[in-house]
């Protein structure tokens, strides 16, 4: 006998359905078979003459179960479970207590009405798993709130919030009191009505071809390589123009096509590495320092980026700078940081004035006694980070966390022999801090589990994917970029152009190639930390980016690197003078296409992370695919490097240098 996980309870005539299947309510096989059978019995059952089917817990419908996508699909299905309600002589309610997502949002599409709770959010999230809804969600949707809302929604999967949800006519009304309270009273005062016209029936406008057109391009060209929303779109247009049959024929068969596909299968292996990575097993059951207030030392680009992201947090923010200018300037970036998100409609003024609030700015570190942690985010320079160290460790209580964040410095030297050693760790944020979603999270040699459990905590708290790293140069994410410069740079030495290996990167789907993205960052710092290594005695060969450097092309601050750029276009050129530098040390090209150049520096890559893994600095190759996803452009559709090496079974490239020549099947 199965758990129930559809439970009943008849309330004078009216049936509560509830779905009961933890953690999110998915509809997995079993969830759909109790689903069809109850509805099969209501409708036999006299006594009954409505019925509100609602989620308990938190969420309404996470969706169908993503965990059954690598199976074959299993019967009944969710568009045959949703017809049989829509097709049901009794009315259906549903109530929406939370998230009501892919599958959840179709199953309350298929409800004669809908009632909502303030906590209710209604998405169709699945071509950001790279399929389209396959329970009528291409068909239902727009036939409640038209063409041009529904092929936003579905599209970008954007999420529609109570009140909007309202405003737009997909639900009916919103619970003012106890949201099954009402949906009972909502389905009693309904019970004996006539049946609405269900939303398969509703008449649906066609925009006309110019709206399709121009929504296909659009919708193309950001989705970067992701075939879901174009077909989610051609589903929308079947439907619009062929009638309702003939739009879910379409839908079913997109969607079970895309199931299947290379694109889906990455994006839910990121689904759920993003979500172990919130909750790595090595710190089940470990406690973590609660927190409410965080100092912040350095006002620079990073500090304020870091005090923003943890005020909008609802952390409360000391902010250190040296001097009263250095201080407002750092103030006024945090400001302009909430100001830009005002304009970007991500909170309102009233929010981000209780932002700001929360960020106290102060002329020194005293103030980081009352502080429950400190990260320190000052210029990245051995001297001025250890001394702000020495300093902290007297300021601050024993049990205080101190994080450094830094980029490319050995964490472990910068806190040698200071007192208390448990609390010192490195997190590595990336710019912009209060954007980025990446935050590798790097214990030294003395960190506790407290304290690594606490940065984990923090990071949940601040929306980001935390990954840990070994202490290494470069950590994760810059010790591969490394590796993937050289290889870049060894396919300049064969002959071909950047222009030529930037746009193999940008048909695989990155946004920008390697060299664009060096012209964009600066090639001096890179050049810097070889010069620093190079005067300390090692051995750091030299690279064709260093000629550039010497010959004052630093990249788009100078507006010359690998490219040339116009006064105030940032439009990358090729540049004549790139190639009169570079021609005494580069050979002549063999032809090579797009694809080929994309595999080999994919390949690069992976080689590097499987090296990472074998040194223990990363715990497994996801979390290697999360920092090339989350921090470096990599297309979330090709999962990261270590998953698109492992499907494609691409053998171990066996370098020593970074110019070797392996073949590898094409991308
Ligand atoms: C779909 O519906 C297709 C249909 O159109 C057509 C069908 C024919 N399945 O995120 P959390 C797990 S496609 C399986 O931390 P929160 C998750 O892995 C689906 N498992 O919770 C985690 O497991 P663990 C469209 C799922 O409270 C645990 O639940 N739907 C699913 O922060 C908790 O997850 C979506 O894309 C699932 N659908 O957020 C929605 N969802 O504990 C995806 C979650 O082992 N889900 N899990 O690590 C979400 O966005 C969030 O989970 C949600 C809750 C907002 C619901």
């Amino acid at each position: 006998m199965n758990t129930p996980l559809i439970t009943r309870q008849d309330h004078n005539g009216v049936a509560l359905v509830t779905i009961d299947n933890p953690p999110v309510n998915a509809l997995g096989q079993t969830a759909r078979q109790q689903l069809c059978a109850m509805i099969a019995r209501l409708d036999q059952d006299d006594n009954i003459r409505a019925v509100v089917l609602t989620g308990q817990g938190k969420v309404f419908v996470g969706g169908a179960d993503i965990s059954e996508f690598d199976r074959p699909p299993e019967a009944p299905h969710l568009p045959d479970a949703i017809s049989a309600i829509e097709a049901s002589r009794k009315p259906w309610v549903a109530a929406i207590n939370g998230a009501a997502l892919g599958g959840g949002a179709e199953l309350a599409l298929g409800c004669h009405y809908r009632i909502l709770a303030n906590s209710a959010r209604i998405a169709l999230p699945e071509t950001k798993l790279g399929i389209i809804p396959g329970a009528g969600g291409t068909q239902r949707l727009p036939r409640l709130i038209g063409n041009a809302l529904a092929t936003d929604v579905i599209t970008n999967g954007r999420e529609i919030a109570a009140a909007e949800s309202l405003d737009i006519g997909f639900a009916d009304r919103a619970a003012a009191g106890d949201l099954i309270e009402e949906a009972l009273d909502f389905a009693q005062q309904i019970a004996s009505k006539p049946l609405p016209v269900p939303a398969a029936e509703r008449p649906l406008a066609d925009p006309g071809a110019h709206f399709w057109n121009t929504a296909l391009k659009r919708i193309t060209k950001a989705a970067r390589g992701n075939p879901a929303p174009a077909a989610a779109l051609s589903a929308i247009r079947t439907g619009t123009t062929s009638g309702f049959a003939a739009g879910m024929a379409q839908e079913r068969e997109t969607f079970l096509s895309l199931r299947g596909s290379e694109e889906a299968a990455a994006l839910r292996y990121l689904f759920f590495a993003e979500r172990a990575a919130l909750r790595p097993s090595s710190l089940r059951g470990e406690t973590s320092s609660s927190l409410r207030h965080i100092g912040v030392v350095g006002g620079g680009t990073m500090g304020s980026g870091i005090a923003a992201a943890l005020a909008s947090a609802g952390l409360h923010v000391e902010l250190a700078e040296t001097s009263r200018d250095a201080l407002q300037a750092g103030m006024a970036r945090v400001e302009g940081i909430f100001a830009a998100q005002v304009k970007r409609g991500l909170c309102d003024e009233v929010e981000a004035a209780d932002r700001l609030v929360r960020v106290r700015g102060r002329v020194g570190c005293q103030a980081m006694a009352r502080c429950d942690m400190v990260i320190e985010a000052v210029f990245e320079d051995r001297g001025i980070k250890r001394a702000v160290f020495e300093e902290l460790v007297g300021i601050c209580s024993p049990d205080m966390i101190i994080a450094t964040n830094t980029s490319y410095l050995d964490p472990d030297t910068l806190v040698r022999d200071l007192p208390g050693q448990d609390r010192f760790i490195a997190l590595h944020f990336f710019s912009p801090a209060h954007v980025m979603k990446l935050l590798e999270i790097v214990p030294l040699k003395g960190s506790s589990t407290r304290t690594l459990a606490t940065c984990f905590a923090l990071a949940g708290r601040l929306g980001k994917i935390p990954v840990q790293a070994g202490n290494c140069e470069g950590f994760i994410g810059n010790r591969i970029v490394k590796r993937l410069r050289a290889g870049a740079e060894a396919m300049l030495r064969d002959g071909l152009g950047p222009e030529q290996i930037d746009r193999a990167m940008r048909d695989y789907g990155f946004g920008m190639g390697p060299f664009e993205t060096q012209d964009m960052a600066g090639l001096d710092i890179a050049f810097r930390a070889r010069e620093a290594a190079r005067a300390c005695g090692e051995n750091v060969p030299e690279m064709l980016g260093d000629i550039l450097v010497r010959a004052g092309r630093l990249g788009q601050k100078t507006r010359a690197g690998w490219y040339d750029y116009a006064d105030d276009d940032r439009t990358p050129q090729p540049s004549a003078e790139v190639a009169r530098l570079l021609k005494p040390l580069t050979g002549v090209p063999r032809p090579q296409s797009s694809a080929e150049i994309a595999t080999r520096l994919i390949a690069i890559m992976a080689d590097e992370g499987q090296k990472i893994l074998d040194e223990g600095i990363a715990r497994n190759p996801e979390d290697i695919d999360l920092v090339k996803v989350h921090g470096y452009g990599f297309p979330r559709h090709k999962g990261g490097p270590m998953f698109h090496t492992a499907r494609r079974a691409v053998p171990p490239l066996h370098v020593d240098g970074e110019a070797a020549h392996v073949i590898v099947p094409e991308v």
